[in-house]
């Protein structure tokens, strides 16, 4: 076994020097949650089933913070406040933008859906996409029910996948030789 021997995070027989990915760890992590009011009956189940994978992988409340801004289209901007504060590890972005409701769907969702890509990169933080895109109410809430398939869940479980992934390859990237003590 070679000092950077991978230990498989795919399970795919192909060797590779080292390999990162599919870590869910993460009980230490600080993770920032921003909702949008508009559909709040539906935005709240998936805040709930986000809350639900925080707290089943083991991170403590005071390591999580929830705020709520109007609507899908101001997600961005709280995106980016908390990314930019270097006090988390990801930001989870959750809302509902349903099409029957709105004329200028396509703008709500499609900015909002560009402005957190931005913001994730910008900040180079994981940004979770947690804004159900439906035509109907009954599609949006077929997508916030309870345990996996709830869209706030998903994301919440990709937060914490993206931040320990990035945080591991962040160590590695520092320092290649301390990889058997991370
Ligand atoms: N915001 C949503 O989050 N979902 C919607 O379906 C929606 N509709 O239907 O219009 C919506 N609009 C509000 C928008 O996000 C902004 O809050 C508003 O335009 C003020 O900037």
């Amino acid at each position: 076994m070679t000092e950077f021997e991978a230990e498989s995070a795919t399970g795919l027989d192909t060797k590779f020097g080292k390999e990162f990915g599919n870590d869910l760890g993460g009980n230490d992590l600080r993770i920032a949650i921003v909702a949008s009011r508009f559909n709040r009956f539906i935005v709240d189940q998936l805040v709930e089933g986000a809350a639900d994978a925080l707290k089943r992988h083991g991170i403590d409340e005071d390591r999580l913070l929830l705020v709520w801004v109007p609507g899908a289209f101001e997600l961005p901007l709280l995106a980016d406040q908390l990314a930019s504060s270097g006090r988390f590890d990801a930001v989870i972005a959750l809302g509902a933008v349903i099409r029957g409701g709105t004329p200028h769907f396509d703008y709500v969702a499609g900015e909002c859906a560009r402005g957190l890509t931005r913001v994730a990169l910008d900040n180079g933080l994981p940004v979770t996409f947690g804004v159900l895109t439906t035509d109907t109410v009954e599609q949006a809430l077929e997508r916030a029910g309870a345990g996996e398939g709830n869209k706030g869940y998903d994301v919440a479980m990709t937060a914490i996948e993206m931040a320990e992934t990035m945080r591991a390859v962040e160590n590695h990237l520092q320092d290649p030789r301390d990889d058997e003590q991370n």
